[in-house]
C-alpha cells in the first residue's frame, strides 16, 4: 500500500519521538468558527497558550491534498483568509485528499489526523452534537460517532444550547463516551457555565483528568474522552442575552433552509452578530482556556506514561 499523503513539523514530530506533551488543534474553527482576522489572531494565540504551559501545538488541517499535522505561518494565513476552503469531517477526507483540496477538519477528522499522528489531547471550542429538531432532522454531529471510535481526548467547554444538551449527553452515553466536567458539577453551555444539566463526572484538577484518561487506556476501552471545560467566569455570557441571540439564530437558519454542514458555520456566524460580537470575544477566551487545561493534562499523561 502506498503511504498516506502526510506531513508533521519537526517540532511535532520530535516532540512526539520523545514523549513529550503535544497537543492537537482543529481548523474549522479558524476557517469556519470565526471571522478573519479574529480567526488568525486566536489561531496564533492558541498556540502560544499550548507552549506556554509546557506542550507542543499541532494545529490540523488538510492543505492541498495532504494531511498535514502541524501548520506553517503560511497554511495558518490560507486557512484563516482564503474563504474557499471545505470543511472535512470523516466522510470528507478522503473527498479532499483524492483532489488533491484543501480543507479545515472538524473536530471528527482532526481526531482521526491526530491518533494517526499519535497524540492523545486534543483542545478545541465546543463540539457538535445532537441538533434540536434531531427527531425531524437526524441532524447529529460525526463529532460524537468519532468520540466513540478515535482514542483521542477532546477538551471543550461543553456544547452550545444551538444543540440539544441533554439528548447529546444521552447519545454520548449510549457510545459509551467518559464525559467529565472540570471543576463544575454541571456540563457547560460553551457561551455559559451553567445548563442546567448534570455532568456524569465532575473532576477538580488536571492531574486527575489525566489519570482517567490513563485509566481509559489501560483498560483498552478504545475510543475517546470528552473533558469539558467552563469558559472563565468573566467571560461567561448573560443567559438571557445567549438565549435569544441563539433563537433568532435558529429562526433564521430555518427561514434560509440552511441545512447540512453549513447549519453550525451560519448559527455561530448569527449569534456573533446578533451579539455584537459578545460571543467571539466568550468563544475566543473559552478556546484559549481549553488550550491551557488541555496541555497541562497532556503534559501530566505523558509524566504518567513515563513511569509505567
Ligand atoms: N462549535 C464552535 N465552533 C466551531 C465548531 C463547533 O463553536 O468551529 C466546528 C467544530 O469543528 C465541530 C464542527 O467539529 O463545527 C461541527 O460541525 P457539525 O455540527 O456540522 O458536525
Ligand atoms: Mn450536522
Amino acid at each position: 500500500m502506498k503511504s498516506l499523503p502526510y506531513h508533521t513539523t519537526e517540532a511535532v514530530a520530535d516532540a512526539l519521538a520523545e514523549g513529550r506533551p503535544v497537543v492537537a488543534l482543529e481548523s474549522t474553527i479558524i476557517s469556519h468558527g470565526m471571522p478573519y482576522p479574529q480567526n488568525l489572531e486566536t489561531a496564533h494565540v492558541v498556540e502560544s497558550v499550548v507552549r506556554e504551559n509546557g506542550a507542543v501545538p499541532a494545529t490540523i488541517a488538510l492543505i492541498r491534498g495532504q494531511i498535514r499535522v502541524g501548520l506553517s505561518e503560511n497554511d495558518l494565513h490560507f486557512l484563516a483568509g482564503s474563504g474557499d476552503i471545505h470543511k472535512a469531517s470523516r466522510r470528507d477526507m478522503a473527498y479532499v485528499l483524492s483532489q488533491g483540496k484543501s480543507a479545515a477538519t472538524t473536530v471528527s477528522a482532526t481526531m482521526i489526523c491526530a491518533e494517526m499522528a499519535g497524540i492523545k489531547v486534543f483542545a478545541t471550542g465546543g463540539i457538535g452534537g445532537v441538533h434540536r429538531g434531531a427527531a425531524q432532522t437526524f441532524d447529529i454531529s460525526a463529532d460524537l460517532q468519532e468520540l466513540a471510535r478515535t482514542r483521542v481526548a477532546v477538551v471543550s467547554a461543553g456544547v452550545k444550547s444551538i444543540l440539544d444538551i441533554p439528548l447529546t449527553l444521552e447519545y454520548l452515553e449510549t457510545l459509551g463516551v467518559p464525559v467529565v466536567s472540570l471543576g463544575t458539577d454541571e456540563f457547560p453551555a460553551f457561551y455559559t457555565r451553567n445548563s442546567g444539566v448534570r455532568a456524569p463526572f465532575r473532576l477538580d484538577t488536571e492531574d486527575e483528568v489525566a489519570r482517567m484518561i490513563f485509566a481509559h487506556e489501560q483498560l483498552h476501552l478504545g475510543g475517546g474522552f470528552l473533558i469539558a471545560n467552563p469558559v472563565p467566569e468573566q467571560w461567561s455570557m448573560e443567559k438571557s442575552t445567549i438565549d435569544q441571540a441563539i433563537e433568532s439564530a435558529l429562526a433564521a437558519a430555518d427561514t434560509q433552509g440552511i441545512s447540512g454542514k453549513d447549519v453550525t458555520p451560519f448559527l455561530l456566524a448569527k449569534i456573533a452578530g446578533i451579539t455584537d460580537g459578545e460571543s467571539l470575544v466568550s468563544n475566543i477566551q473559552l478556546v484559549q482556556n481549553n488550550a491551557r487545561a488541555a496541555a497541562r493534562i497532556a503534559g501530566r499523561l505523558s509524566e504518567l506514561n513515563a513511569v509505567h
